[in-house]
């Protein structure tokens, strides 16, 4: 696997901690030999990924701001990146928001403000990215973003986030017809559940950690770097006839009634 991304020029979205899935999917890459270019919201994502990277031994060719909730910050985020790198190759989106208090409790209490932020920052922010970078593209690609069973199923206090990753994942699909045609991929990755800052204090996480040991036909939950692998193959020519594709890397516990 070792030189299956040589050459290839890929941003990576949502680094906040040595937790983050975007921290498992940058081991990944780096080892395939992808050049890695950042973006980050917060200054304290900012800190932690330098020293990562410090700790890791990894050189970034670039990191840059990027709040997705903002059209002009994305908008100078890939015009520095077109200024600075040049061609792009790949995205790896690994971002979503919601309010915590609508994390729980019933979906139908959800207020409209709550409902427009978590869509506007984790789903529309996808469509924004490719907009952004399409004239960076210029070679063909890959986009590969992260979602989740509550797109799919009703699974307990994921609400408001459960309708955003289904309006993320139909995203996927008609970002996938539309970029096609030049030569890029959009793909997603459906994890299990993974402890990270976003997993951190919402209702009801240990419980699907469990449910997963108990139920999932591997009986193990997945960590980043198998997510980082998945995602890996969907950034690499292994993965060239697929697009518009939901990939689950959760042990197997989606087929299970
Ligand atoms: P993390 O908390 O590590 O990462 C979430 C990231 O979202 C942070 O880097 C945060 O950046 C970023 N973010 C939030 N709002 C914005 C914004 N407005 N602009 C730019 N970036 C923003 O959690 P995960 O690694 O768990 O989450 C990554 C993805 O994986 C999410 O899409 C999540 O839904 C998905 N996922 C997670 C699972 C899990 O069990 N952990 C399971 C399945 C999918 P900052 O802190 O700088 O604001
Ligand atoms: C059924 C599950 C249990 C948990 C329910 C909801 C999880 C929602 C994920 C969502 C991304 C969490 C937040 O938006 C948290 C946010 O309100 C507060 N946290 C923060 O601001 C931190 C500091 C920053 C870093 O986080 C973000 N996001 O910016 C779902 C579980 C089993 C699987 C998970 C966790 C799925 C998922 O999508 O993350």
């Amino acid at each position: 696997m070792t030189n299956l991304l040589e050459g290839k020029n890929i941003v990576i979205m949502g680094v906040a901690s040595e937790r983050s899935i975007a921290w498992g999917i940058t081991s990944s890459l780096h080892k395939a030999g992808a050049n890695l270019i950042f973006t980050y919201r917060q200054d304290r994502s900012y800190k932690k990924l330098t020293k990562l990277l410090d700790k890791h031994d990894i050189t970034a060719k670039l990191i840059v701001s990027c709040d997705v909730a903002n059209d002009e910050s994305i908008t100078e985020a890939f015009s520095t990146i077109k200024e600075k790198i040049g061609t792009i190759h790949g995205i790896v989106h690994s971002v979503a928001f919601a309010n915590r208090e609508e994390l729980q409790g019933e979906y139908a209490d959800t207020s409209r403000d709550g409902f427009l932020l978590a869509q506007e920052i984790s789903a529309y922010s996808l469509v924004a990215v490719t907009k952004a970078a399409k004239d960076l593209m210029t070679e063909g690609g890959s986009i590969v973003t992260q979602t989740y069973l509550g797109a799919e199923r009703v699974i307990p206090n994921y609400n408001v986030m459960g309708v955003a990753k289904a309006s993320l994942e139909a995203s996927v699909r008609y970002l996938a017809e539309d970029m096609g045609k030049y030569g890029v991929r959009v793909n997603a990755v459906s994890a299990g559940p993974i402890r990270t800052l976003s997993a951190k204090g919402v209702s009801g996480f240990n419980e699907k950690l469990g449910m997963i040991e108990e139920k999932a036909p591997l009986r193990k939950n997945v960590d980043q770097d198998q997510v980082g692998d998945a995602t890996l193959f969907f950034m690499s020519e292994l993965s060239r006839g697929i697009t518009g594709e939901v990939l689950h890397v959760d042990s197997g516990y989606h087929i299970i009634g």
